[in-house]
């Protein structure tokens, strides 16, 4: 018979536990061979146990502070990479420059990247039928609630300049409801980071004009202003570009000869 499905989104990602503790022993014993004292054992366990034989829908921060206590890892100042609506080019850019860190580049976020999980009240075990939509189920689920912990860890352990990269080709490049905006912002301590730097990138095929000017950057700016945190902004900042012009190099922007 055709199974029951509790919630509208789609279920644990196949082999979780696996992949879990898979990506911990990459990142540890690989990526950063410094954290190959961290056990992944109990890291592992101690990510499970957040979530499994609970409520999917009323997940707490608290919940995944045994994870978070086995997790921590000091990220250099000046090398924090903060992002909205550019996952793959800021991913792409913290590859070629080793030393930068988004928070996809830290154990945690490592591990995390892309999976879903949620457990079921009634049952000891993760459910790979379907777990909570954010937007249709509940905001306070297994995921959101992880990625809000960690974003605004992430946020308040960053130190000196802050980086950002900014998607200057969507409606609004600065997102109230983004991560960035509701969790990164507000958790930045202006005692220790004392500017925020954003890179503001445009799709290379519509280059439109001064990005920077936009109403929803000038937003931010005065919410950094309010909080004692000194904003600068950047168009098109070189090396991003250039590696938007691996991916397009005919296009005109691209094709200038020095
Ligand atoms: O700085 C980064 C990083 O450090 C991070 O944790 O937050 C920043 C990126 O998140 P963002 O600002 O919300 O950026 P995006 O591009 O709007 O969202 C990136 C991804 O996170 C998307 O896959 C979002 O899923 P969606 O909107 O396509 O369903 C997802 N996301 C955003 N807010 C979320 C969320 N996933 C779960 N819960 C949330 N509250």
């Amino acid at each position: 018979p055709p199974q029951h499905q509790e919630w509208k989104g789609a279920g644990t990602t196949a082999h979780f536990y696996e992949i879990i503790l898979g990506r911990c022993y990459t990142y540890t014993q690989i990526v950063r061979p410094e954290l190959g004292h961290k056990d992944c054992q109990k890291i592992g366990k101690a990510f499970t146990n957040a979530f499994l034989s609970k409520d999917p829908c009323s997940s707490t921060e608290q919940d995944y502070q045994p994870l978070m206590e086995l997790t921590n890892q000091t990220v250099p100042c000046d090398k924090t990479l903060l992002w909205s609506k550019t996952n793959e080019l800021v991913h792409e850019y913290a590859w070629v420059q080793q030393e930068l860190f988004t928070l996809e580049n830290t154990l945690l976020g490592y591990m995390a990247d892309g999976l879903r999980w949620c457990g079921d009240p009634g049952s000891p075990e993760m459910n790979y039928q379907s777990c909570p939509d954010r937007r249709t189920d509940c905001s306070n689920n297994s995921v959101s609630v992880f990625w809000n912990a960690v974003s605004k860890r992430f946020a308040e352990d960053a130190c000196g300049v802050v980086h950002v990269l900014l998607n200057g080709s969507v409606h609004n490049t600065f997102d109230e409801r983004s991560t960035f905006a509701r969790v990164e912002v507000f958790n930045l301590h202006p005692e220790k980071v004392h500017t925020l730097q954003a890179w503001v990138m445009q799709d290379i095929r519509n280059i439109s004009s001064d990005s920077c000017s936009d109403a929803s950057i000038k937003n931010l700016k005065l919410i950094l202003s309010k909080r004692n945190i000194t904003f600068t902004c950047e168009n098109n900042y070189r090396p991003i570009r250039f590696l938007q012009c691996v991916k397009y190099p005919e296009h005109s922007s691209c094709r200038s000869k020095i």
